[in-house]
């Protein structure tokens, strides 16, 4: 594997997990597998969670982290071949991706879709400018429409949690007051369908994730048959993709709470929005596994990254 941007990239989930477990269990093991090497991480967008816990993966294999937030504090970028640069982007990812690789053995990039082009987002022309121009490995960070370093730890913390051989798994979508990126939905499915789970998807119509992703997934419409007898409930909004980008429901009764829930363990990748996505009642309780969650991020990078470390 020479670069990380999709759950397709994963071989065989199931020894994945079983090495982040390990990582798991000793962080510090390779603490020299990763001496005088740079990571380079470039946020086009926010970030709490990724950006301090890829940092801590680096780290913990000995790497040095460098962190740039490219919008805002970079030239602007242009990706387009071949335009007259006569406008707002002042230099060409042509050179901007040539001229890191030189400083980073590795490069991380967080790009966020448009939610507008769908064309432009479905090319996920920013990660794949960096995997075109730069000359060493990318990770993706959350792309226009994947999060598979997410994905990944949404994996662990499942087989983690899991008291059965096969757990219910129910994706659910919930309202919010913004368009959101289908991304981590994605990823989730991705994992999801490689894992040996029952999994099925809830969200309202109008709401379908794209089917190349989705393929043979059960979707209902009806949130209380999806998650009867549920062992897990992730929840996640995201925006039409058929209306691309568009909000066509906010109905709160497709909020999450403990009486819809029950016993089933609560997961998000956060942030999230309380008394929007989910009641209080649920994140403050110990079917929560928000913030364990969370914790997963770093060991889900630092095995990415051993690999990488291993192979280029
Ligand atoms: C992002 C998303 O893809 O949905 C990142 C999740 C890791 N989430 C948001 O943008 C939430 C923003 C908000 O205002 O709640």
């Amino acid at each position: 594997m020479k670069h990380y941007t999709s759950i397709n990239d994963i071989d065989d989930i199931n020894s994945w997990i079983e090495e982040i477990k390990e990582i798991k269990a000793n962080p510090l093991k390779n603490i020299e597998l990763g001496k005088n090497k740079t990571i380079g991480l470039l946020f086009f967008n926010s970030s709490l969670r990724t950006r301090l816990s890829t940092q801590k993966a680096a780290l913990n294999l000995g790497m040095n982290p460098i962190v740039m937030n490219v919008s805002g504090d970079a030239w602007g970028i242009e990706f387009e071949d071949g335009t007259i640069m006569n406008g707002t982007t002042a230099e060409h990812i042509k050179e901007a991706a040539a001229v890191v690789s030189q400083y980073c053995d590795v490069i991380a990039v967080r790009a966020f879709p448009t939610l507008t082009d769908k064309e432009k987002d479905e090319s996920e022309h920013v990660i794949k400018s960096f995997v075109k121009f730069a000359s060493v490995p990318i990770i993706s960070m959350e792309s226009a429409t994947e999060h598979p370093l997410q994905g990944l730890t949404d994996a662990i913390t499942i087989s983690e949690n899991s008291t059965k051989k096969r757990p219910k798994v129910v994706l659910s979508w919930a309202p919010h007051v913004k368009a959101l990126p289908h991304a981590v939905a994605n990823s989730f499915v991705q994992a999801m369908q490689k894992m040996d789970v029952e999994f099925v998807i809830a969200n309202p119509e109008g709401y379908n994730l794209n089917s190349e992703i989705t393929k043979n997934t059960a979707i209902l419409y009806n949130q209380e048959e999806a998650f009867k007898d549920a062992d897990f409930v992730y929840t996640k909004n995201w925006s039409s993709y058929d209306e691309y980008g568009k909000v066509l429901n906010t109905d709160p009764n497709w909020m999450i709470t403990k009486e819809k829930i029950g016993t089933a363990k609560f997961m998000h990748c956060l942030p999230v929005r309380r008394n929007v996505i989910v009641e209080d009642a649920v994140l403050d309780s110990d079917g929560s596994l928000v913030i364990e969650q969370a914790n997963n991020r770093t060991f889900a990078a630092q095995l990415v990254l051993k690999k990488i470390l291993e192979n280029n």
